[in-house]
C-alpha cells in the first residue's frame, strides 16, 4: 500500500466517521418530553397569518379563539380567575401532580407555565384555538396533564402522521372540571412514526368562554431539522468520499 493510498483511506475513514457523527446528531436527541412540552419557554412571535409561533408549538386561532402560555396562579385578562388560580395544589382531588415544579405549600408554590386554548370572548361554539406541536418521533403513548374549566369546555387531542396528515388517534377529554388530570393517548403500533399533536380548546356552550389548560406533554423524541450548513457539510463529505472511491478504482 503506497503513501497516497494510505492518505485516502485515512481521509475516507475520517469523513465516514464525520458523516455518521453528523447524521447521528442531527436526526434526533433522546427525550421523552416533547420540545417545550412543559410550556416553560414563553418566547413567541405572531406570524403574518395570525398564528402564534412558540418554541415547540404553533397556536392556530379559529374564529377569534385565544391561546397563550400563562403563569399558573396569576390573573390574566383571557383566563378566568378560577382557572388562573389553580396551582396543581391538591385543593381539588385531581389525579395529576405537577411532575416538574409541584406545589408544596403557600410559601413554596412552585409556579410554572401551562398552555391554554379557548374560544373568543363572544364564545361561539365555532370559535376555538389549537396548539400544534412540532413534529416528533413517537416514543410511547402520549401523556399530558389537562385542566378543563367547565364540563362544557370542548377539550380534545389529535395525533396526526407528519408525512400525510393522516389522523392516527384522537381523544375526547371528558375529565371532571376544575381539576388537573393526567391523560393518555395511545400510540400503539406507531412507535418511531413522525407525528404531531394538536391540543384543542373550545366551548360547547355558546356565550361561555370555557377554556382548557394543558401541561407536561410526554411521548416523543425531538426531531431536529438539520441546519442548511449541515446539509452542505454532508454533501461535501459524500462528494469527497465518492471521489476518493473513484480515484482508487484499479486501472483497466
Ligand atoms: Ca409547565
Ligand atoms: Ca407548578
Amino acid at each position: 500500500m503506497n503513501i497516497q493510498k494510505c492518505r485516502w483511506l485515512a481521509c475516507e475513514r475520517f469523513l465516514i466517521a464525520l458523516l455518521l457523527l453528523t447524521l447521528g446528531s442531527s436526526t434526533s436527541t433522546a427525550a421523552t418530553l416533547l420540545l417545550n412540552g412543559a410550556f416553560e419557554d414563553t418566547s413567541k412571535t405572531t406570524l403574518a397569518n395570525g398564528d402564534i409561533q412558540f418554541t415547540g408549538w404553533t397556536a392556530v386561532l379559529t374564529n377569534s379563539g385565544f391561546s397563550d402560555f400563562f403563569l399558573e396562579g396569576t390573573a390574566h385578562s383571557s383566563v378566568s380567575s378560577t382557572a388562573g388560580n389553580t396551582k396543581f395544589d391538591g385543593t381539588s382531588p385531581g389525579t395529576a401532580v405537577d411532575p416538574f415544579s409541584p406545589y408544596t405549600s403557600s410559601s413554596d408554590e412552585q409556579l410554572d407555565y401551562y398552555g391554554y386554548v379557548r374560544p373568543s370572548y363572544a364564545a361561539q361554539p365555532t370559535s376555538y384555538a389549537e396548539l400544534f406541536s412540532n413534529v416528533f418521533k413517537i416514543d410511547g403513548d402520549i401523556q399530558f396533564d389537562v385542566f378543563r374549566e367547565d364540563g362544557d369546555s370542548n377539550s380534545s387531542a389529535f395525533l396526526f402522521r407528519a408525512s400525510d396528515d393522516f389522523l392516527l388517534n384522537s381523544l375526547t377529554i371528558t375529565t371532571d372540571p376544575q381539576q388537573w388530570h393526567r391523560q393518555t393517548l395511545s400510540t400503539s403500533g406507531f412507535t418511531g412514526t413522525e407525528a404531531y399533536l394538536v391540543l384543542h380548546g373550545g366551548t360547547n356552550q355558546g356565550g361561555s368562554g370555557y377554556l382548557t389548560l394543558y401541561d407536561n406533554v410526554f411521548g416523543g423524541l425531538t426531531v431536529v431539522i438539520p441546519e442548511p450548513g449541515t446539509y452542505t457539510l454532508l454533501l461535501l463529505g459524500a462528494a469527497v468520499v465518492i471521489a476518493g472511491r473513484r480515484r482508487r478504482k484499479p486501472a483497466a
